[in-house]
């Protein structure tokens, strides 16, 4: 496939030292310096996360998209997504980041049917695949997008539909199956709508058993198809629920412990997420790591005055600094790393 590049102008981004005045240059994050016996890329195992990078418009509440992206012909059409995956790793090549993070409803669009949606993920993958192997980037992993779809409206394993909760469960075992076949690290389970809005027409306890059903079906096909990955969980409190049941990271342990889930999985935390559970960053993260369940984060953080999910790129020295001392401490990442879970702005 021959391609124009998407971003011509640039090269690729160089470390120049403290003393640069290159805007697109890194001062600080100098890519193979040693630092404590491992390469500071090998500590910080930076990935990007596709739905922000590639796919969202961004929009705030109140308005329409903003962004412009001119190699992105704005369509649904397999060839488009498969013209993306392009542009996407020049971008990751040019910034110097080793991995990525996707859903399968970024890659690929959805079709009107399961096994539709499944055939166009494929092809999207076959590209994903080759570019990996051109670039050397790796996926540090994978997820299925449980809630942009109407059918998952009042949530997908927690919904009150029992095809929806098929439905779910028939998406995540494809997306498993795609993140095992491009060799991802692992694969991340965020219940985007696995909550509720209001106890009075909710059975809670039904809902967390679904749940626990769910990600038990997921433990078997890991098991069956020989992926090696770490699950993860992701912990967040709310929005759009008024309650979600990975509430934070001691509700996530206690949810694991509870339903026999805490030998499978590994939390995935999210600063922002911990804003607003009305924690620190650095107090979800020790509550992972005191039970030796830290296994991945998502460095996006909040804005403490707004209180809605902004996912902002951290710029505090103070808190990341904190964050590297706890992982240092905790001997690094083994199958984790730095998401951007962050929208450009
Ligand atoms: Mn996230």
């Amino acid at each position: 496939m021959v391609r124009m590049a998407a971003f011509p102008d640039i090269p690729r981004i160089p470390y120049e030292g403290p003393a640069s005045k290159n805007l697109l240059a890194f001062r600080h994050y100098d890519a193979n310096e040693d630092v404590e016996g491992k390469p500071m890329r090998e500590h910080l195992r930076f990935a990007v996360a596709y739905w922000h990078t590639m796919r969202n418009p961004l929009a705030d509440p109140f308005g329409v998209g903003t962004a412009r992206m001119p190699w992105d012909d704005g369509g649904n059409s397999v060839e488009t997504a498969r013209n993306r995956v392009g542009v996407f790793f020049e971008f990751l090549e040019k910034l110097g980041a080793d991995f990525y993070c996707f859903h399968d409803r970024d890659v690929a669009p959805e079709g009107a049917t399961l096994s539709e949606s499944n055939a166009m993920l494929d092809a999207v993958v076959e590209v994903l695949a080759a570019e990996q192997e051109r670039t050397g980037k790796r996926l540090l992993w994978g997820t299925a997008c449980l809630f942009v779809h109407p059918r998952y409206a009042h949530g997908a394993a927690t919904s009150p539909s029992v095809e929806v909760f098929a439905y779910a469960a028939a998406q995540v075992k494809k997306a498993i199956e795609i993140t095992h076949r491009l060799g991802g690290q692992g694969y991340v389970f965020w219940g985007g709508r696995e909550g509720y809005s209001t106890l009075l027409n909710t059975d809670m306890r039904r809902e967390r058993e679904h749940l626990a059903r769910l990600l038990h079906m997921a433990v078997h096909w890991k098991r069956e198809i020989g992926f090696k990955g770490q699950f993860y969980i992701e912990p967040k409190p709310k929005e759009p629920t008024v309650h979600q049941y990975d509430s934070d990271a001691a509700g996530c342990l206690n949810f694991l412990r509870e339903f026999d889930l805490i030998d499978y999985f590994k939390l995935n935390i999210e600063a922002n997420h911990a804003t607003l559970a009305g924690h620190t960053f650095e107090h979800e993260l020790m509550v992972a790591a005191d039970a030796d369940v830290l296994g991945s984060i998502d460095a996006n953080r909040g804005d403490p005055l707004l209180g809605w999910d902004t996912d902002q790129f951290p710029m505090s020295l103070y808190e990341t600094t904190k964050v590297m001392l706890l992982l240092l401490k905790m001997g690094g990442f083994s199958t984790g790393g730095l998401n951007f879970d962050a929208k450009r702005r």
